[in-house]
């Protein structure tokens, strides 16, 4: 699972990054501080309990295991997980990030960084664009106090300039693309196409949707070859939507007026996207509070505790400072960063939690390791189809499957279902 974050310059994206990822990267009030990728991890929680809970209760109800006592550190989980952490059965999933430059009107044009970095973006299964509801930044990202650019303004504008960027690829040979048409055929086209845009993640569902898309909305447009602008530029825009769902963190909400996104959000939920009000620098500060252990919060977690170490080392001013923040960030209803990119992936992106195991019996690998991968997979994903997602030789020789929750014997066609604890068999 792979999410860009992408906008104008100066909008709190590397902040976002940072906040997210607990990783320092450099964060200014101009535009233009990123130039080159971050690339990092930000930890997920999974909706439901961690499948460590069923075999938690298994075992209890068959007297092989006491019930939590009061001081377990992991709260009852008895996962180990191989990537992530399990505490009170809240399971922890990976989803990289990237944060790149930003984009200003113009880039397709080679304005501001150009829009060749766009390439970094290659291969998301999503957008997160930063948008800056507070005002307090231009469209170009220079920061005027108030009065900047609006939210709709700065969401049309990155759509647009997306757009030209993958008409861009498109058009680089076209003339190529329709000598081939022209002699081999429609299905050149569909070739023509993926053979441009499979480097920056489309299949031929995207391409054949944006073909069709042109036949509807521009019903005389001819032979591909008489294409024009229009014709390209929904092509483009049809595969874009396919191949970037977009989602918005409505940022620098601390600085904005209440409602300052609606607007913004009725639009992108019109077109099955969603916002979140969010403030990166407030999350960034709770996150890096945690990280220095002062503070104990889990990712996505409401509110936190102070620790030990935070008692004996948070002057007053900044204990109230994160209060104010924790209070501040709890105003705003979306489950801030951390919410989005979980509604992201479980509910735009429809992925599935299910747990591969070695041994259906005691639910561990070949090392004896409890649930070790909790391993993200689309809706609809079958047990061939996770078996692949786990090692392509696993998927190469699958022979069966078995859901450890009932012992029964699956086979490769059945539908993985959100949570299962699935033992592959295989041919080595
Ligand atoms: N008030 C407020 N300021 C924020 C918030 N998030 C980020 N900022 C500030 O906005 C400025 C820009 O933040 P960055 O994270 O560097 O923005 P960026 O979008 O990565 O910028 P470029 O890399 O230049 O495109 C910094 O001064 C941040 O401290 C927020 O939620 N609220
Ligand atoms: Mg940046």
């Amino acid at each position: 699972m792979r999410i860009g974050l992408v906008g104008k310059p100066n909008v709190g994206k590397s902040t976002t990054f940072s906040a997210l990822t607990q990783t320092p990267v450099d964060i200014a009030n101009y535009p233009f501080t990123t130039i080159d990728p971050n690339v990092g991890v930000a930890w997920i929680p999974l909706r439901e309990p961690c499948a460590c809970s069923a075999l938690r209760a298994k075992r209890e109800a068959d007297g092989r295991l006491e019930s939590i006592s009061a001081d377990d550190p992991r709260k009852g989980s008895i996962c180990s997980p191989n990537t992530g952490s399990c505490v009170g059965h809240n399971r922890l999933v990976p989803v990289t990030l990237v944060d790149v430059a930003g984009l200003v009107p113009g880039a397709h044009e080679g304005r501001g960084r150009g829009n060749q970095f766009l390439s970094d973006l290659a291969r998301c299964d999503a957008l997160i664009q930063v948008v800056d509801v507070s005002g307090s930044t231009d469209l170009e990202g220079n920061p005027v106090g108030e009065g900047g650019s609006s939210p709709v303004e700065e969401h049309e504008f990155l759509l647009g300039e997306l757009d030209a960027w993958i008409r861009g690829i498109i058009e680089s040979s076209w003339q190529r693309g329709a000598r081939r048409v022209q002699s081999e055929g429609d299905k050149a086209l569909v070739t023509y196409l993926l053979d441009q845009l499979s480097g920056i993640g489309a299949n031929e569902s995207h391409v054949s949707a944006g073909i069709f898309e042109v036949s509807s909305q521009h019903p005389d447009a001819g032979v591909p070859w008489s294409w024009g602008e229009e014709e390209l530029t929904t092509l483009a825009k049809t595969i874009r939507t396919g191949l970037f769902p977009i989602c918005i963190a409505a940022n620098k909400a601390d600085r904005a007026e209440e409602g300052s996104w609606n607007q913004l959000e009725e639009m992108v939920t019109a077109s099955g996207g969603m916002l979140i009000p969010t403030s990166a620098e407030a999350e960034l500060a709770l996150s890096r509070a945690s990280a220095a252990g002062l503070i104990q919060h889990r990712p996505g977690g409401e509110g936190f505790t102070v620790t030990e170490e935070g008692e004996s080392n948070l002057s007053e001013a900044q204990r109230n400072a994160l209060s104010s923040i924790g209070e501040s960030l709890a105003k705003w209803s979306g489950g801030g960063l951390v919410g989005l990119v979980g509604d992201i992936v479980f509910d735009r992106l429809d992925r599935r939690v299910a747990y591969p195991v070695q041994d259906e019996t005691h639910w561990v690998d070949g090392d004896g390791n409890v649930l070790p991968d909790a391993i993200l997979i689309p809706e609809g994903t079958t047990a061939k189809g996770l078996a692949y997602a786990v090692h392509s030789d696993l998927g190469d020789g699958f022979i069966r499957a078995t859901d450890a929750r009932s012992g029964r014997v699956i086979g490769a066609d059945h539908e993985v279902q959100n949570g299962d604890v699935i033992r592959i068999h295989a041919k080595s």
